[in-house]
């Protein structure tokens, strides 16, 4: 009798603290190419366009004055073949035919408009965007845009290229531990599979890994404006990692094969802590070390000055730094590591302070150098000399030694400052921007 009780103790006991995982639906939504394009997570995939067609087209509509063919791979699916042309002899590159249905034949696709649009990447420019297309996939078509790289004036047997981005995410309402969130999944890597964690395998750099995650990502509404703002410096696009945070707890997260739900769980493997100045921190990335020159990228939130990460080895990645100055604005600052020579173990319940972020330390270097470097003031320096020219630029480094590209106010933009040279009396004698690293 009285081994029954303790086992039935132990059951409800294990019943209280392990929270099951729990399954929530979710629903396919259309992704504005102006917010995915831009977005510093988002690399989509890329594609050469050359004047040489490939065997995969056997069939094709009549064309008017040389058309450009290309091949997408978009993952392990065979690749889909497409053709850019013109609507007559003498106009601009203005349709793209995709084989959507993959059958080799372009004549029974829809020709599609290529469009010039105004795009913030980050800088205002004009880029050429086709899409969204519907590619055919097993279990239900995918819905992609297409930015076009191409220079007309000269298009050669080189061609150019294009890079393909999502045109969908696939979103969810979680509710767990009384926490509740809207989470967007997005096909960031656009391989035409959902759910790709930021992990980069292929590193043997030997100045300390030089990482890349190319991954899919995650959209949070994190300051619950209603929308989800994809701009670098907003960080509401998190890469995807094997943990996802809600609240400061982290969870397991999973996207269904079939892309209808996400299972999301408790982490319930070994923890540690990182403390550290996270009150002025926007967004904090750490890598932790999976194997040798295998790394996954991570986003904890943090909660009391410290974060809860899996045990492992870890390195600082991206910080975001964020303020308000006294007119109440907001100014956010950008800083990468670029690598993770540094890294340190965190065992299990250890507790490690981490420095990142403020304070920030500038640097001015001024050098003289020989035109064609690119440098941007450029000086006078008296006849004979012309083609000599100040190059000055800033390095802002933070307290984790992680260096600061990216700067921004008000989720816009801010360009480096401007640097004026006078003379003694005054007088201007060159002006120029200064230049970030
Ligand atoms: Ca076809
Ligand atoms: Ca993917
Ligand atoms: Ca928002």
């Amino acid at each position: 009798m009285l081994k029954k009780a303790a086992v039935l103790v132990v059951a409800v006991w294990t019943a209280a603290t392990i929270l099951p995982a729990k399954e929530f639906p979710l629903e396919l939504k259309p992704l504005d190419e102006a917010q995915v394009m831009p977005c510093a997570n988002v690399f989509g995939a890329m594609a050469q366009v050359t004047t040489k067609k490939p065997a995969e087209i056997k069939a094709e509509p009549a064309a008017a004055n040389r058309p450009l063919y290309g091949l997408l791979a978009l993952g392990k699916t065979p690749p889909v073949a497409l053709r850019i042309g013109r609507s007559s002899a003498s106009s601009a590159y203005d349709r793209m035919i995709v084989d959507v249905n993959r059958n080799g034949d372009l004549q029974d696709d829809k020709a599609i408009e290529i469009r010039t649009v105004k795009m913030k990447m980050p800088q205002e420019q004009e880029v050429q965007v086709a899409g969204p297309i519907k590619i055919e996939r097993e279990g239900g078509p995918v819905s992609v845009q297409v930015l076009l790289h191409l220079m007309p004036a000269s298009i050669g047997p080189g061609g150019g290229s294009l890079q393909v981005f999502p045109a969908q995410y696939h979103e969810a309402t979680v509710e767990i531990d009384g926490v509740r969130e809207r989470l967007g999944f997005v096909d960031a890597n656009c391989n035409l599979v959902l759910g790709d964690i930021a992990r980069d395998t292929g590193c043997t750099c030997e100045n300390g890994p030089h990482l890349s995650f190319q991954s899919d990502v995650v959209l949070r509404d994190n300051d619950r404006s209603g929308a989800y703002d994809m701009a670098s410096l907003t960080c509401e696009a998190e890469r995807l990692a094997d943990v996802i945070y809600l609240g400061a707890k982290p969870y397991k997260v999973e996207v269904a094969t079939d892309q209808k739900a996400v299972v999301i769980e408790p982490y319930t493997g070994a923890v540690a802590e990182i403390t550290g100045a996270f009150d002025k921190v926007a967004q904090l990335v750490v890598v932790r070390k999976e194997g040798e020159n295998d790394w996954i990228a991570i986003t904890p939130h943090a909660a009391e000055g410290k974060v809860v990460v899996p045990e492992g080895r870890y390195a600082l990645w991206t910080c975001m730094v964020g303020a308000k100055d006294d007119a109440g604005a907001l100014w956010k600052a950008l800083g990468a590591k670029g690598s993770a020579k540094e890294s340190f173990l965190l065992k299990a319940g250890e507790t490690r302070a981490l420095k990142f972020g403020a304070a920030l330390e500038l640097k001015t270097q001024s050098e003289v150098q020989v035109a064609q470097s690119g440098g941007l003031l450029r000086s006078l320096f008296g006849g004979g000399s012309r083609e000599r020219y100040l190059r000055t630029s800033v390095e802002v480094t933070g307290a984790g030694g992680e260096k600061y590209t990216e700067f921004g106010k008000d989720n816009g933009q801010v360009k480096p400052p401007t640097c004026v040279i006078r003379d003694a009396d005054g007088k201007e004698l060159a002006s120029g921007r200064m230049e970030y690293g």
